[in-house]
């Protein structure tokens, strides 16, 4: 029996040299140690020998099964231990190699504008609108004094979508919507995409940006006018700048005006950037339309308002000296990484 015994305890760690992988060994001591394993069978024999033997073979055996048993979970220790070394050699960083450029988001030099005027006007106490850009003829049109026969409707620029659709040509509807519903005091700002079914060129393009505004109050002159968008411009454009009204002529304003500012590169001496004039055209604005105070439900009599319009891309091709329009809307990437 002892022979067997010995017989086994070879068997076993020959297999255990053999063995690559831990099923193996489990596989291994169910053969040899399981409950129908060869040494437990040698072990339930025992009954048999004679009494005076059986201690000394129990005690042979019972250290076969342990010294097994230790060496079944040194092969699994050594097991894990290579597949581990195999998993981290595999994984090793070599950091020594040139690193990958992480290419962060930007936002679009146009929304950089928008928002920085946003922030001005909503630190001046505008709340800011949003609306569709397809819009009805009534809100684009008719309620701000702009009837049917009207030049500013030409087909030439406006795109329509059906008799009484339009793709908006300005943001003005908004405001519209604004005053239906609400009473007065109204400070809002509406910005948003417009559509011009222009030749496209440097300066002119099909689609571009609009930052429009609108106070109505109790006794809202041109002097709130004034101070508002002089406050807007130093805001931009530093402390030091000056503005002047032009007049001017909207079917929506009376009267309407147009505000230049002073060269931001010359300070109003002459240069290239403004064409030698000293000033640079910046917005369109005037006193409310009584007109259009009424289509929108609010009493002329009562109340007063100013409005002004903004279009962006003007803007941010002065601030980043560009002259073509035309690439804000390519999305070259090239272009957009610059900013
Ligand atoms: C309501 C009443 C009046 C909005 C105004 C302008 C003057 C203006 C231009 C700027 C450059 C259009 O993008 S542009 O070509 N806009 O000059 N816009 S006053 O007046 C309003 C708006 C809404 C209810």
């Amino acid at each position: 029996m002892k022979k067997e015994l010995e017989q086994i305890r070879m068997s076993v760690e020959a297999a255990l040299k053999d063995a690559e992988k831990i099923e193996t060994l489990e596989n291994i001591r169910i053969k040899y140690m399981g409950k129908k394993g060869e040494l437990t069978a040698v072990l339930k024999g025992m009954g048999k020998l004679p009494a005076e033997e059986r201690p000394q073979i129990g005690a042979f055996a019972n250290e076969i099964r342990k010294r097994l048993e230790t060496e079944i979970e040194e092969r699994k220790a050594a097991i894990a231990a290579a597949i581990e070394e195999k998993r981290l050699e595999a994984e090793t960083i070599d950091v020594t190699m040139p690193g990958k450029r992480n290419h962060e988001g930007k936002l679009h030099p146009l929304t950089q504008v928008m928002n920085e005027l946003k922030e001005i006007f909503m630190g001046m106490g505008f709340s800011v609108a949003d609306g569709p850009e397809v819009e009805y003829d009534y809100y684009n049109f008719e309620a701000l004094n702009i009837p049917k026969n009207h030049p500013a409707r030409d087909t030439q620029d406006t795109f329509y979508i059906a008799d009484n659709i339009v793709l908006r040509t300005q943001t003005s509807g908004m405001q519209v919507r604004v005053m239906e519903k609400t009473k007065p005091p109204i400070r809002v700002i509406a910005p948003g995409k417009v559509y011009r079914s222009d030749t496209q060129d440097a300066t002119h393009s099909p689609v571009f940006h609009q930052i429009e505004g609108l106070v109505v109050d109790k006794n809202i002159t041109m002097a709130d006018l004034k101070g508002t968008l002089e406050m807007f411009v130093k805001k931009l454009y530093g402390e030091k700048t000056r503005v002047r009204f032009r007049p001017h002529h909207f079917p929506f304003t009376e009267p309407s005006a147009e505000m230049d500012y002073s060269c931001f590169n010359c300070g109003g001496k002459g240069c290239s950037v403004c064409k030698g004039e000293g000033w640079i055209e910046i917005l369109g604005c005037g006193m409310v339309h009584p007109k259009v105070l009424a289509n929108c439900g609010i009493d002329p009599e009562e109340y007063t308002g100013f409005a002004f319009g903004i279009g962006l891309e003007r803007i941010a091709m002065g601030k980043y000296s560009i002259n073509d329009l035309r690439l804000f809307f390519e999305n070259d990437m090239r272009f957009l990484e610059q900013f």
